[in-house]
């Protein structure tokens, strides 16, 4: 089977709001399977690159392909059936795990859901819980630790089998044993798939195909780890400092 997932943006500008442009002329190229580090200073556009790829806004200057096709001409479903996103801030619903996991696709089984939970690492916890995949998440899940409940959202992509995959990395208070666990799961996930990953660990910026340091809109440095180290510039002094 072939891989599927390559990106390319091609001369993309963008601005929320009339007069203040975000995104100036952003283009580079991303073979399938290949994993992408976005870098970058608070507000340098990262969030917006990826807003635009999964279509959550629309492109106004310049066009982006996955796969070869603009994106404005996928159907708004098959569109998203594209994407895997785990974010920091996972969206969990009032329901049971079970529930919460077959999100990800709504006619899997019951098996289907334990096996996802388990390459995502997420079934022996769930398994220690007295009602197992039938516990109810209350607020959003507020009753699981956090990386608990990043593993349900892994789990649910996993089911998923999306072609690209959206990573933002956590940065925040989780267990070093949970974050092992979400390294590895995550590692498997994007195994074959494309990745976007707004990285803050340099560990996982250090594997990427392709760093890309955005500032203030626009792609001042791209490259691999050992490119841009070579390159004495941003990444450098970044890495370095
Ligand atoms: N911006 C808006 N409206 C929005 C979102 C962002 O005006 O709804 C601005 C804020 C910023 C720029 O766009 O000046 C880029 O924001 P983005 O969220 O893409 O930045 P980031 O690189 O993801 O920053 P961070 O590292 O803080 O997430
Ligand atoms: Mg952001």
């Amino acid at each position: 089977k072939d891989i599927k997932g390559e990106v390319e943006f091609k001369n993309v500008s963008f601005q929320y709001e009339e007069g203040k442009p975000v995104l100036k002329n952003i283009s580079f190229k991303v073979k399938p399977g290949d994993t992408v580090a976005l870098v970058g200073p608070t507000g340098a556009g990262k969030t917006t690159i990826v807003n635009l790829l999964t279509g959550f806004y629309e492109v106004e200057k310049g066009e982006i392909l996955i796969d070869g096709i603009n994106i404005k001409k996928y159907k708004k479903d098959s569109l998203r059936e594209i994407f895997g996103i785990v974010l920091q801030d996972t969206y969990l619903f009032s329901g049971t795990i079970k529930e919460n996991i077959k999100y990800g696709r709504l006619d899997a089984t019951d098996d289907e859901i334990k096996r996802a939970a388990k390459i995502a690492g997420a079934d022996d916890f769930i398994n220690r819980l007295s009602h197992g995949y039938n516990t109810m998440l209350y607020e959003g899940g507020m009753n699981l630790s956090e990386g608990q409940r990043q593993l349900i959202a892994i789990a649910r992509v996993v089911l998923a089998e999306p072609s690209i995959l959206i990573l933002d990395e956590a940065t925040s208070n989780i267990d070093t044993r949970t974050e092992f666990k979400i390294q590895k799961a995550m590692e498997k996930l994007m195994e074959n798939r494309t990745t976007f990953m707004i990285a803050h660990r340099l560990s996982t910026i250090r594997d990427a195909d392709m760093i890309m340091v955005i500032d203030k809109g626009q792609i001042i440095e791209k490259g691999n780890h050992k490119e841009l180290l070579s390159q004495k510039g941003i990444y450098y002094n970044l890495y370095t400092s």
